[in-house]
């Protein structure tokens, strides 16, 4: 079988000063209990998960997923339109190169990871606050054909709204984005009042999701999905989500 891979990045005691959209307080504490929790659900469902050690000066670090785009063997590092979060690029891309991975480099526009979908042999790009269409073009040796899509007002990332269900499948929150957009593949939905929850990673049936969201647990769980379930408070309370905790090939 395959061995998927799995890199994430440990929470620093700096993760307290993430970049965040409001004053909710993080207790980096508890984010790192979380995170180490996080660790064991993607590797329950069949994620082979190394750890970088955290880097107090990045309070950000931990959202790996934002640093790059994999596709296959291929990567391409992203330019971040926060000058702090560009700092995190450089060691992921010697990560990622150490690991075999061929490592290109973005040279005009901005984009993050989490704007970035891969489904079904697709790229869909979200035109966001963080990723504009020069970074959406400049993801053209990855090979892949690109949907541009504008994320809605107020929604930081595409992946906040909707999330892979392996290769053929999207999980979207309601309300949030036209299901026609992608067409050709299912589509299931969690409620709007439950959006946090269409961000999960998927591996085969097992899908690593946020706790505390019912309704969009037994959809999926209904969908024919095994829900494994992670207490994510305090990511969430730095603006983050399931799959931006890590960056998987
Ligand atoms: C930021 O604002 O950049 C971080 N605090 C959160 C990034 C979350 N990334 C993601 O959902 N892909």
């Amino acid at each position: 079988m395959r061995v998927v891979r799995a890199l994430v990045r440990s929470v620093p005691a700096a993760y307290r000063h993430a970049t965040r959209r409001h004053d909710q307080p993080i207790d980096s504490d508890r984010a790192t209990a979380q995170h180490v929790a996080y660790q064991a659900a993607l590797r329950s469902a069949g994620f082979a998960v190394e750890a970088l050690a955290g880097d107090e000066s990045l309070p950000d670090g931990i959202f790996v997923e934002d640093t790059a785009v994999i596709v296959g063997e291929r990567v391409m590092m992203t330019r971040s339109a926060l000058p702090g979060r560009a700092l995190e690029r450089p060691p992921i891309a010697a990560a990622l190169s150490a690991r075999g991975l061929e490592v290109l480099h973005m040279t005009a526009g901005v984009c993050d990871g989490g704007d970035v979908l891969l489904v079904g042999g697709r790229l869909f790009a979200g035109i966001s606050e963080r990723t504009d269409a020069a970074g959406i073009a400049a993801l053209a040796p990855l090979g892949l054909p690109i949907t541009a899509i504008d994320v809605p007002a107020g929604v930081l990332h595409l992946k906040c709204v909707c999330s892979p269900l392996g290769d053929d499948a999207i999980l979207l929150a309601e309300g949030t984005l036209d299901p026609a957009i992608f067409r050709g593949l299912q589509v299931h939905a969690v409620p709007f009042a439950e959006q946090w929850a269409a961000n999960v990673v998927a591996l085969g049936s097992r899908v690593v999701m946020g706790a505390g969201y019912p309704v969009a647990a037994d959809r999926v769980s209904r969908a024919g999905y095994d829900p494994i379930l992670v207490e994510v408070s305090e990511i969430e309370a730095g603006d983050g989500s399931m799959t931006c905790l890590s960056l998987r090939w």
